[in-house]
């Protein structure tokens, strides 16, 4: 293999670590805190899982002596779509189970949850690790999105977990893996095992979120890489003055992406879907709005710029989400007879159409043929729609170039439209963890490790204070059935972990509608740059702007 000079360099980082976890791991204990966390569904949840839900937070605090010194056997994967530090929350495991004790292994299960299941794993050795620190992807062992879920795969994941003589399960995911980790704890309890499970907050979505789950790891590093892109579009729009750019953020329901883009910025627009939905804005409201904005600046010559679009966008539109929401509920509803069709996808897709109701029979049938196509495309293993193969930057600038034509021929509107389509979402999910990533992954790892050696089970890892020096972070575990609702997937409602969206009242969102206008008309473009490893801490350490506006210094 060879190595990029800074692949080289980056290695030797040393990632910081929480005071309470940077002296003796084997002398972390738990104390339990008492939050006055009323579950509005506590009684649904308490009979779902009887034997998980109702835990305490707990945070670690510095014993006097050691406490776990014993060898620990740990097997862990990586579910999900990719998100930088990932290497780190390994190499974070590894190194703290090391210094609790040097006789301590860690296997990690190859291509996702798939791996559990076909037993297939890979011992991380030091040798290995060294390898990967600080570097992005989770090329270490693969990820991948199969959800395991029924009895049988419940039964195979604690027969794989016995017969390696596994202490815990680590399972480093998003909201759907981590429910998943909530139902296998659930499981493993039932049957009396002692096999801990513990989930790692990941998803550069930024929406696996609460008080005690500050931000998900990945979005820092995402946020920045896209903005680094955008602000290079936007000054060579700047430059040029002769495109629109549109670009899609990723980010499948939630718009933190978009929002996070924005604050680094300064677009002309960015939608933002919480707010769409909110305003029950259709679609065309929606283009009406951007070409207002385009249309103006071109009234004074201004005919470029550039506009944000989330990828969950289509679904926050209330006819579209009406429209996905009943084609899932057909897909879920009629899964034997869809997967009689395999193969057959024209088929397919006409039983689909046959089958909606007339109101979203009209919304599917005014739609473009490349978005009814994507629309009908397969959905991934836990129900949801591929937001990222859907075109919505397309649909969007083809529409307002529609409008625009319209404003034109009534005199409105005087200047010239030439638009460019992106979509920015791959490129972000395995760039170099930023200094923050890279510390908060690590310390994610050692908050892992402090949580199986203290027992418990059904956890998830949980670091507050984030806005803050490194040194001051307050690491602890979250009971994952604490973050849990109930939610309607493929049609039918299911327990899950709640996503956090954009909220409307939040500082973030506040601090960009109190800023749009200007940006719209003015150009107001900032160009953030690259992310930085090396040099002042404000330009190497800094977290989010949405992350310092919501806890604030
Ligand atoms: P996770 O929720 O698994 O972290 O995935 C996030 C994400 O990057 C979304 O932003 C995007 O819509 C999706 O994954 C793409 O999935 P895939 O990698 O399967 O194409």
């Amino acid at each position: 293999m060879e190595y990029s000079i800074l692949d080289k360099i980056r290695k030797e980082y040393k990632p910081k670590l929480p005071e309470c976890l940077s002296r003796d791991i084997s002398a972390v204990g738990v104390e339990e805190v008492n939050l006055d966390t009323q579950h509005p569904e506590k009684a649904k949840l308490k009979e779902i899982m009887p034997r998980t839900f109702g835990k305490k937070y707990v945070k670690f605090v510095q014993k006097p002596e050691k406490i776990n010194s014993k060898p620990l056997s740990v097997g862990f994967v990586l579910s999900g779509g990719q998100a930088p530090g990932g290497h780190n929350v390994i190499a974070g495991i590894f190194d703290s189970l090391k210094k609790i004790n040097p006789d301590s292994r860690l296997f990690g299960f190859l291509g996702g949850p798939q791996g559990i299941l076909d037993d297939k794993v890979m011992e991380i050795t030091k040798e290995i690790i060294d390898d990967y620190r600080n570097t992005g992807g989770f090329d270490l062992v693969g990820s991948g999105r199969t959800k395991i879920e029924t009895d049988e795969e419940f039964e195979k994941s604690l027969q794989v977990c016995k017969s390696r003589k596994l202490d815990a399960l680590v399972i480093i995911g998003g909201d759907d893996s981590n429910t998943n980790a909530a139902f296998l704890t659930e499981y493993f309890a039932a049957k009396n095992e002692n096999i801990t499970v513990i989930g790692v907050p990941k998803t550069i979505d930024g929406d696996l979120k609460t008080d005690l789950i500050e931000a998900s790891f990945g979005f820092d590093t995402a946020a920045k890489t896209y903005s680094e892109l955008i602000g290079n579009v936007e000054r060579d729009s700047k430059s040029a003055k002769k495109y629109w750019h549109f670009i899609k953020l990723m980010g499948r329901s939630a718009s933190h992406i978009t929002l996070e883009c924005a604050l680094q910025t300064q677009p002309n627009c960015a939608v933002i879907s919480e707010e769409v939905k909110s305003k029950n804005q259709s679609l065309q409201n929606v283009i009406d709005d951007i070409a207002k904005i385009v249309m103006q600046r071109g009234n004074n010559k201004e005919n470029f710029g550039v506009v944000l679009i989330p990828e969950g966008l289509i679904e926050f539109i209330p006819e579209i989400g009406a429209l996905i929401k009943e084609i899932n509920k057909l897909l879920g509803d009629n899964e034997e007879l869809i997967a009689s069709m395999v193969g057959e996808s024209k088929k397919q897709a006409l039983w689909l159409i046959n089958n909606l109701s007339p109101s979203s029979s009209i919304v599917f049938s005014s739609l473009p043929k490349f978005i009814k196509e994507q629309l009908l495309m397969d959905r991934d293993p836990h129900g949801n729609v591929q937001v990222s193969r859907i075109e919505t930057e397309k649909l969007v600038e083809s529409m307002v170039e529609k409008r625009l034509l319209q404003l034109k021929q009534a005199g409105e509107y005087k200047g010239k439209f030439s638009s460019m389509t992106h979509f920015f979402g791959y490129e972000g999910r395995c760039a170099f963890p930023s200094n923050f990533d890279a510390d908060y992954c690590y310390s994610l790892g050692y908050c892992a490790t402090a949580l199986i050696a203290a027992g418990l089970t059904g956890y998830m890892t949980s670091i507050t204070g984030l806005s803050k020096p490194v040194s001051e972070w307050v690491p602890g575990g979250v009971p994952i059935s604490l973050l849990m609702t109930t939610e309607e997937r493929k049609g039918k409602m299911k327990p899950v972990i709640k996503k956090a969206l954009v909220e409307l009242d939040g500082a973030p969102f506040k601090t960009f509608a109190k800023n749009r206008d200007e940006w719209a008309i003015k150009t107001s473009f900032t160009y953030p740059g690259a992310i930085q490893y090396f040099g002042p801490d404000e330009v190497c350490n800094k977290p989010t702007i949405t992350l310092t506006l919501e806890k604030g210094k």
